[in-house]
């Protein structure tokens, strides 16, 4: 019974007054109030209601590019953008190519949606296609500036676009990276990036679950 009268203050993200929650961890008449308040919260977040967003302070971002490019105004140190213009531009054009051209044409509410019209089979086909279409132009795009990682001997921007998108189309939609020669290169590379395996899925506290 510790948590009697347990109070959950939150903050509502336009400045209306706190909201205060009397109540226990084990009720469920409580949990389904907190259930509500923290989709509500969610929702007054991100409108869209897609993940990631990034709350800093009172800045709230969302949006996995936008986060990376406030990140990097806000914390210069270790930069993940060259300063030379032309691998700034790769970089950018790698990370804009992922988040805008590959992943949301395979994302979870469209695959559901695409499944149920078309059927899983055909569904894996739409997006091992749209995968393998980004892919091959990924290949291009980075052939005369890869060698350890994507755009040289540093990590930059590409790379976090592109490991967690290698490791999950790898993993959900069985492309064969063997040909895509470079993407596999440097994937390998990745994994020996203790930053890259410590944001992995299973090194997060809610795997499995
Ligand atoms: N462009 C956004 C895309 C966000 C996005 O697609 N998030 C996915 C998870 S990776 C999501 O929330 N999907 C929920 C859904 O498919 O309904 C970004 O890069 O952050």
């Amino acid at each position: 019974m510790e948590q009697l009268n347990n109070q959950n203050q939150r903050d509502t993200m336009n400045s209306s007054p706190k909201l205060v929650l009397y109540n226990f961890s084990h009720s469920s008449c409580s949990w389904r109030v907190r259930f509500a308040l923290n989709l509500k919260e969610f929702e007054q977040l991100n409108p869209l209601r897609y993940v990631p967003v990034l709350v800093d302070g009172d800045v709230v971002v969302s949006d996995s590019l936008a986060i990376l490019l406030y990140l990097e105004e806000k914390y210069p140190q270790r930069a993940l953008l060259p300063d030379d213009p032309r691998r700034k531009a790769l970089n950018l054009q790698v990370a804009s190519i992922v988040c805008s051209s590959i992943q949301p044409l395979h994302m979870l509410g469209l695959m559901k949606r695409i499944e149920e019209k078309v059927g899983p089979e055909e569904g894996l086909l739409w997006a091992q296609s749209s995968i393998e279409k980004g892919f091959f132009a990924l290949e291009q795009l980075v052939k005369d500036f890869a060698t350890r990682f994507a755009t040289g001997e540093a990590l930059y921007m590409a790379d976090v676009f592109l490991a967690p998108q290698i490791a999950t189309v790898v993993m959900r939609f069985n492309i064969d990276m063997s040909n895509f020669p470079i993407l596999s290169r440097v994937y390998e590379s990745y994994k020996t990036v203790p930053e890259f395996r410590a944001s992995s899925p299973e090194a997060q506290p809610d795997a499995g679950s």
